[in-house]
């Protein structure tokens, strides 16, 4: 079990897209994307040639999981595009209703959001904007700009992360380039029970 957090100065770099101190880096690669981009036959075609991109990272500073503690961080999306989907997040529901916010510092990008309901959300996100997701909502974010989509994040350190609802059904909708533009479109591939 970590020590009980103690008071801390957290310096979030703008230029550098990294937080210090951060107790753990997650980097996610093509290769622990492959149920979630709708076009798996490119997910494939890339692997196949030993190329495994770097889709995002992200920086954490979780100290423990009980209630009352804030988990943050700072996540990098690179740009890019999987066929015509950008790079994005895998996306996930919270185990419990519990909030999250996004606060855009670099590149542009979008927040998409959905509640158990279908209810479908989507949060256009630049430079000194906050994506704010409501408890409930499922959430992914999507660089959909030519440089790094960089942004802070925090959400409750009990909140948990369920990914078995999009790795199962996808989201509703995704977000492709069409005539060089970001479009919200249904997604070919979400699973309606
Ligand atoms: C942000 C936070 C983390 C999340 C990460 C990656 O950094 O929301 O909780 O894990 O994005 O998103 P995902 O887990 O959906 O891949
Ligand atoms: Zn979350």
């Amino acid at each position: 079990m970590p020590p009980p957090q103690k008071p801390e100065k957290i310096i979030i770099d703008f230029k550098k897209g990294v937080i210090q101190p951060y107790t753990r880096k997650k980097e996610v690669r093509l290769s622990e994307l492959k149920e979630y981009f709708s076009n798996i036959e490119e997910v494939e075609k890339i692997l196949s040639k030993g190329k495994d991109p770097l889709i995002y990272e992200y920086y954490e500073y979780i100290h423990s999981e009980a209630t009352g503690n804030l988990n943050l961080g700072l996540t990098i999306i690179y740009p890019g595009k999987i066929g015509n989907e950008y790079y994005m997040t895998k996306g996930h529901f919270h185990e419990k209703d519990a909030a999250e916010f996004y606060f855009c510092m670099k590149g542009k990008g979008m927040l998409l959001m959905q509640n158990k309901d279908g209810e479908v959300s989507v949060v256009e996100l630049e430079p000194g904007s906050l994506g704010y997701v409501p408890p409930g909502w499922g959430h992914r974010t999507i660089n959909t700009g030519r440089n790094r989509f960089v942004f802070f994040f925090a959400y409750p350190s009990d909140a948990g992360h369920n990914y078995m609802i999009v790795k199962e059904k996808g989201f509703i909708k995704i977000v492709t380039e069409k005539d060089k533009a970001p479009k919200v479109v249904d997604n070919p591939r979400y699973y309606k029970t």
